[in-house]
């Protein structure tokens, strides 16, 4: 069948096919298996990266370029299937940033959504729409699309964190706007915490309305509240085969992920606990806020432990064992595929 392999090649065939292209023409069953193929057929292949290794190429970074020369000082996580293309899936970006005392990251925007999940430091800020907020480990923040942002360190210490982006999704799609504010800052429109208070207590304010907002009017999500909420769930003893103690990250207005093309989450793998085999379509980047563990990933067995960064391909069995309480913390392009029609998922017989 003609979707599975091509047909035969003859001296004939081979002829016309050669006189195809020069008219900028090519025969669809030539192409058919690479085009539309039984099953995922992804370039992405599972890695692992060390975080002290990346953060000690990350810290000599910070002795050759300041942030605000750099725009952003931030080293790209590149899947090792697509060496060069700057995404560490198909569809998605990742890098780690360094902010050193008494930089400023200046302040500019971009169709890109962006997610940032801190992996050290304390007391630095991202502001979004000129609401600053203090980040510390294990928080997730978002910026969404076209939303003014800068960062900056007031405090003692680097401040590390990862930042998941949508680039290559809007680079397909050649929708790709950016500008810059021409000021380090965005003016300081709300104080510090004022998105919590507003739409974070599982309480809206009377009259809200979200508009065509696809974002969270949330933009920061602590860890310490997510963290509680995995332990006092792992006391019930209910866990999912497959992923143990996982919540997703939601806009509180809608119930819909936190942002329209990225979905995250956070769960918890108690000690010991195995889960059973589980593939999906939404290739995910992982990274363990605490603990240790090892995941097998398809022929590939990664043992990670904390701060470090894995990634599993796009409908690539994984099953993930806990050394000891575990807590990762991952991301994918599931919202655009549930969006699409086109998330699948396979819970093996569990
Ligand atoms: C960006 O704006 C940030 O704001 C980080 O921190 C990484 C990578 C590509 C394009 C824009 C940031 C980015 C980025």
């Amino acid at each position: 069948m003609s979707m599975e392999s091509a047909p035969k090649e003859t001296p004939e065939r081979q002829a016309y096919y050669d006189r195809l292209a020069p008219a900028d023409l090519a025969a669809l069953w030539t192409r058919f298996p690479q085009l539309v193929s039984r099953e995922p057929q992804s370039p992405i292949v599972p890695h692992l990266w060390r975080y002290d290794a990346v953060r000690a190429l990350l810290m000599e970074a910070g002795e050759l370029i300041t942030a605000k020369e750099a725009e952003r000082r931030v080293l790209i996580l590149e899947n090792p299937g697509l060496p060069g293309q700057s995404r560490i899936t198909r569809t998605l970006y990742a890098g780690l940033q360094l902010v050193l005392p008494g930089e400023i990251a200046p302040a500019h925007r971009h169709t890109q959504t962006a997610l940032r999940f801190v992996m050290e430091g304390e007391g630095a800020h991202t502001a979004v729409d000129g609401e600053k907020t203090i980040m510390r480990p294990g928080d997730f923040v978002i910026t969404p699309n076209w939303a003014w942002h800068d960062h900056g360190n007031d405090s003692a210490d680097p401040m590390i964190w990862m930042d998941g982006l949508d680039i290559p999704l809007v680079q397909m799609l050649d929708a790709s706007f950016a500008e810059g504010f021409g000021a380090d800052e965005y003016p300081r429109a709300r104080p510090a915490g004022d998105n919590l208070a507003r739409f974070g207590q599982g309480m809206l304010p009377v009259g809200y309305e979200r508009g065509d907002n696809l974002n969270s009017p949330v933009f920061s999500y602590p860890y310490d509240r997510s963290r509680e909420a995995l332990e006092t769930l792992r006391r019930s003893g209910e866990w999912d085969a497959c992923h143990g103690v996982k919540l997703r990250y939601v806009n509180p207005a809608t119930g819909d992920w936190a942002m329209p093309t990225m979905g995250a989450c956070l769960q918890l793998l108690p000690k010991g606990f195995e889960t059973a085999a589980y593939r999906s379509t939404d290739a995910s980047v992982f990274t363990a806020t605490e603990g240790s563990g090892v995941s097998r990933i398809g022929d590939e067995t990664i043992e990670w432990g904390p701060r470090d960064i894995f990634v599993v391909p796009s409908w690539t069995p994984v099953r993930h064992e806990a050394n000891e309480d575990a807590v990762l913390f991952s991301f994918s392009d599931r919202p655009v595929q549930e969006k699409l029609g086109l998330f699948r998922e396979d819970r093996g017989n569990a």
